[in-house]
């Protein structure tokens, strides 16, 4: 029982939750300490939206909206976290949606495909190929969708995927909370935000910019800039800290 009056009353249920979701074999086990990750990321930078992240999410939705063929790539801790989201997300951008896993089986691909369903998600299906240069199942996709995608936003990314996608000329958005990783130094466009904050913020822009402001904010972007600033902005926290 977590008492509401708990100053991490949130952080607390949302591990609750994630822990639900672990036994149910929707999130791996390794989600729950990427999880943790993230949460130490998330404090640094003071758990909300910094004005970079705010930006990076910004142009986000104008490379979705300008995209021909964008994807949504969803694995266990963003279908456990985020699914109304990602549902809503998906209206707005029209985007598909794969389900993309790095602890791959078949079962996990069905519960979280019938997760995002219950959510109101359509989930892209059929054969997933090896279709990535990598030596594990994070290189499965489907031909009709990351695997021609031309835009792909990936929430809590891995580094080499991230990095092989980009090489094969994809746009790749990343949302980690940690500006550090390989994921974030790899993407076309990082959002240093936490991912249930993210993508609200991406559904918005997706509804209001218009055709000539999404031209605007999707060349109008600078990926080591949009870092710096991230970084600056936990720096300057604990600049702060004690104070
Ligand atoms: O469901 P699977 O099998 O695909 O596995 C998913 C995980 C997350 C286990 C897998 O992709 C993995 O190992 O990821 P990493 O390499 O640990 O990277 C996860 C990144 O996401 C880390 O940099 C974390 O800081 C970040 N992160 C964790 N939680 C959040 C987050 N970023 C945004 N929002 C979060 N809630």
């Amino acid at each position: 029982m977590i008492p509401q009056d708990h100053p991490r009353f949130r952080s607390l249920k949302v591990r609750e939750h994630l822990a639900r979701c672990a036994e149910e074999g929707i999130l791996s086990l390794e989600g729950l300490t990427a999880h943790g990750r993230g949460e130490a990321f998330d404090y640094l930078i003071g758990e909300r939206t910094t004005e970079s992240a705010f930006r990076a999410g910004r142009s986000a939705a104008a490379l979705l909206l300008l995209a021909k063929k964008p994807v949504i790539s969803v694995n266990g801790n963003t279908a456990a976290l985020a699914p109304d989201s990602i549902a809503l997300l998906q209206q707005a951008s029209n985007a598909a949606v794969e389900v993309n896993l790095f602890h791959r089986t078949d079962e996990r691909i069905r519960k979280i495909t019938s997760l995002l369903e219950k959510h109101g998600v359509k989930v892209l299906k059929g054969e997933a190929e090896r279709l990535l240069p990598l030596s594990h199942d994070r290189a499965f996709c489907l031909r009709e969708g990351i695997g021609s995608a031309d835009v792909i936003l990936v929430p809590l990314e891995d580094g080499d995927r991230c990095r092989a996608l980009t090489e094969m000329g994809k746009t790749v958005i990343a949302i980690d909370l940690n500006p550090l990783s390989r994921t974030a130094m790899y993407a076309s466009l990082s959002i240093v935000d936490e991912v249930t904050r993210a993508l609200p913020i991406i559904t918005q822009f997706c509804r209001e910019l218009t055709k000539e402001e999404a031209q605007l904010f999707s060349a109008g972007y600078n990926n080591r800039e949009l870092l710096r600033s991230a970084i600056q902005e936990i720096h300057s926290r604990l600049d702060h800290a004690l104070d």
